[in-house]
């Protein structure tokens, strides 16, 4: 568990929390994404930042939000993600860390199990209050889209460029999703079996459903997002079994979960910018 200040030796006035509304915000933003950008630039930009966490200096923070991002081969992404969210995120005046949890090897993608895990491993570093789920590619285009957790169950992108900024569909849950600790823990986390590409959006949608929870989502011209232009990646092929696997969902959804994630972890690494959590999860069955 990190520690941010020494009770004893120090001597600072107590701070006061933060206001509920940051006096930081701009709104809408203006996003650029150079082709020549660096780590090392993002990381002198953002040296209020340790071992990808920051803290404001001047208030207690309303939240304390792990961000987990799921990944593999997507560096370019990550590079841009970093640029714009550490900014972002601070101008909100969260208390975050930035988690990548990277996938090992070469067997098909799992996003969900990747964020089991990032929930498992951020909890043994501190008792974070919110979980933001994230994929690498999306910027958030306005800094009014708050990353912090509510009530419900939140979804944090109604629209994005490539498709209009509107709602995919009904009931659409990917991409960016915020859960309180105790929202995610009474779901089970996410379905551990949805192996390549598609529907563990959806499952977390049914298992939050059961639990008579409701998705909230922010207003459409708050809640918008550039994605980053990509193909799909190879060992992400789309999953045939999704449609059998959502039929189950009501029935299986207690044994297969957090409580059921097995996983190896290869390596935590704390660069600047982010903890990097590199684990080796298994293969289909
Ligand atoms: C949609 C959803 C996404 C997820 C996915 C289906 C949106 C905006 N997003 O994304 O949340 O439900 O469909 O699984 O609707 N990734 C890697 N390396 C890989 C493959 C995937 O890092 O080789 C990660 C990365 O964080 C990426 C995410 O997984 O953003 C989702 O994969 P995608 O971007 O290929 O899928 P997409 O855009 O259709
Ligand atoms: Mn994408």
């Amino acid at each position: 568990t990190q520690v941010f200040s020494n009770p004893l030796t120090d001597t600072s006035p107590p701070k006061q929390s933060c206001p509920e509304k940051s006096p930081l915000l701009q709104g809408a933003l203006n996003l650029t994404f150079e082709e020549t950008l660096t780590l090392k630039e993002v990381e002198s930009e953002n040296s209020g930042v340790a071992e990808g966490q920051y803290q404001p200096p001047d208030c207690l923070a309303q939240q304390s939000v792990a961000i987990l991002i799921p990944h593999r081969n997507r560096e370019k992404h990550l590079l841009y993600l970093l640029h714009h969210l550490h900014p972002f995120l601070q101008r909100q005046q969260l208390h975050y860390s930035i988690y990548v949890i990277h996938q090992a090897g070469e067997v098909t993608f799992n996003r969900a199990k990747l964020l089991n895990v990032g929930y498992l491993e951020a909890l043994k570093d501190y008792d974070w209050d919110c979980f933001v789920f994230h994929d690498v590619d999306l910027v958030p285009e306005n800094d009014f889209n708050l990353y912090k957790c509510d009530q419900q169950p939140k979804h944090l992108v109604v629209g994005r460029n490539a498709t209009g900024y509107k709602l995919r569909y009904k009931g659409y849950f990917g991409g960016v999703t915020a859960m309180t600790k105790d929202q995610f823990h009474k779901v089970n986390g996410f379905s551990n079996t949805y192996w390549g590409w598609g529907g563990e959006d959806d499952d977390l949608r049914i298992r939050v459903a059961l639990q008579k929870m409701e998705i909230i989502r922010p207003p459409p011209l708050i809640a918008r997002y550039t994605m980053v232009f990509h193909k799909r990646d190879s060992g992400n092929e789309i999953n045939k079994d999704r449609m059998r696997l959502l039929g189950r969902t009501p029935k299986v959804w207690r044994k297969d979960g957090l409580n059921t994630c097995s996983y190896s972890t290869l390596s935590v690494e704390r660069p600047p910018l982010y903890i990097n959590v590199t684990v080796d999860i298994g293969e289909p069955m």
